[in-house]
């Protein structure tokens, strides 16, 4: 009994979390696939850019990284992934997290504010 009671407000933080974040949302709400990835794709973060800030994937599963080569702090979304969110801080840390991808172009970016517009942006093709 006490668990559970324990537990409501909790969960109903978790949604309202998940609510409010929109394309950009935490952790929490992204399920990794657990299939193999047939891919890995490396793209580093810098002072405001990605390199390479064009890759490509195959259809299915990739695992991308993100790997910071400066002293700040970025991630990286991807449009139309709702929920995937790779997340550095300092530099030489690095994140990865698998995810499941149909044909087409994305777009990814970096969501801390002024980072997209200041060149934290770059294309994902899949195919
Ligand atoms: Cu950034």
């Amino acid at each position: 009994m006490k668990l559970r009671l324990f537990l409501a407000p909790i969960v109903a933080l978790g949604i309202g979390l998940g609510a409010c974040g929109g394309s950009s949302a935490g952790e929490g709400g992204y399920v990794q696939p657990t299939g193999p990835s047939t891919a890995s794709i490396e793209i580093e973060s810098g002072n405001l850019f990605y390199s390479p800030n064009k890759v490509e994937a195959p259809i299915g599963i990739s695992k991308i990284w993100l790997k910071n080569t400066e002293s700040g702090a970025h991630n990286l979304v991807i449009s139309g992934v709702p929920g995937f969110i790779l997340e550095v801080n300092g530099e030489g840390d690095q994140n990865a997290k698998k995810v499941e991808l149909k044909a087409g172009s994305y777009d990814f970016y970096c969501t801390l504010p002024g980072h997209r517009a200041g060149g934290m942006a770059g294309k994902l093709i899949v195919k």
